[in-house]
């Protein structure tokens, strides 16, 4: 057997600075750590709700306390790491290292109601450059277009990290002895797809051009599209993004009436953006409304929602016309 690449390996590669090596090396490690609760599960107590709601007053999950700890512990302790921010967090945390140079975002456990059913979740994760040792919020509230790096880890049939750093999308599987060995060396988005993705219970709130590109979707080749479509939802964007990476397809959770001035469900830092660059580098489109690019959404808030229609471009590009 040829041996593979592994993590290490792909990061001297690419000759990035120090820094952005060891804060992914431990964000890479952090996954490793949740990845083993995640599996014990009920074993070890890693099931239910925590009795805590979060800043965005939803109902925490003990594993997203978990896996939130893991992640702000480890990170915190590496001296290259300025501050992190996470959607578990109410604000951001400032790291005391003289050395930060870099702001870690993250959704430490995505996809929390898949939790207790043992389907696939994931962890989330953002790098941006700090403009100081010492940052405030101001300092987080980068554009998209700024990250560093962005990663993903599946926590599925196969654990399996995702990750950039603007020069392609390269992926990992974690091997029964804990390395991350490259088993997806250019991830690339077909540009054409028969497959969709959306919470369909949410139909009689959608916007009537989202309404529009469905409907024709489901009339198959009998309507405007002329092919037959697929639907899939995980309901954990980390694992719905992931076939998208691996097949193509649409991903879309959309603006919708019940509360007109809410922008959408999922959060700008540590959802949309760093997947929307994981989606760029491997070549589909990642918007808010087919048209507009996540990347280049100026933040105003930590906890910022944004709507997203991401995934393959030339459907990206029939959501826009719907
Ligand atoms: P959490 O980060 O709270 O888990 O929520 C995000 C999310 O789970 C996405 O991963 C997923 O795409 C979406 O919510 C599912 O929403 P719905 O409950 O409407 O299916």
């Amino acid at each position: 057997m040829t041996a593979r690449t592994d993590l290490a390996a792909h990061l001297a590669a690419l000759d990035l600075p120090q820094g952005l090596t060891q804060t992914l090396t431990v964000a890479a490690a952090a996954c490793v750590d949740i990845k083993a609760v995640v599996a014990g599960g009920a074993l070890v107590g890693a099931l239910g709700a925590s009795g805590a709601v979060n800043v965005q007053d939803e109902e925490q999950k003990k594993l997203d306390v978990i896996a939130n700890d893991i992640l702000t512990d480890a990170l915190m302790a590496c001296p290259v790491v300025a501050g992190v921010a996470s959607e578990e967090m109410d604000t951001v945390h400032p790291a005391t290292n003289p050395a930060g140079e870099y702001l870690v975002l993250f959704d430490p456990l995505d996809g929390s109601s898949n939790i207790d059913i043992n389907a696939p979740v994931g962890t989330i994760v953002s790098v941006l450059k700090a403009p100081s040792a010492a940052p405030t919020e101001a300092d987080f509230l980068q554009s998209g277009r700024r990250q560093v790096a962005a990663l993903y880890c599946l926590y599925g049939g196969q654990t399996m990290l995702v990750l950039t750093t603007g020069r392609g999308v390269a992926g990992f599987t974690l091997s029964p002895d804990g390395c991350w060995l490259m088993t997806h060396e250019d991830i690339r988005i077909p540009a054409d797809t028969k497959e969709f993705a959306i919470n369909m219970s949410n139909q009689r709130h959608w916007a009537e051009s989202v309404q529009r590109y469905i409907d024709g979707c489901l009339q198959g080749a009998d309507g405007p599209r002329g092919k037959n479509f697929n639907m899939r939802w995980v309901a954990a964007m980390v694992a719905d993004v992931h076939r998208i990476l691996m097949r193509g397809g649409v991903f879309l959770y959309p603006w919708d009436k019940r509360e007109p001035n809410k922008p959408g469900k999922l959060r700008l830092m540590y959802e949309g953006n760093p997947m929307s660059f994981l989606v760029e580098q491997a070549g589909g489109k990642s918007t808010t409304d087919g048209k507009q690019a996540i990347l280049d959404v100026t933040p105003t808030e930590l906890h910022q929602r944004v709507p997203v229609v991401l995934g393959s471009a030339n459907e990206v590009d029939e959501i826009a016309a719907a």
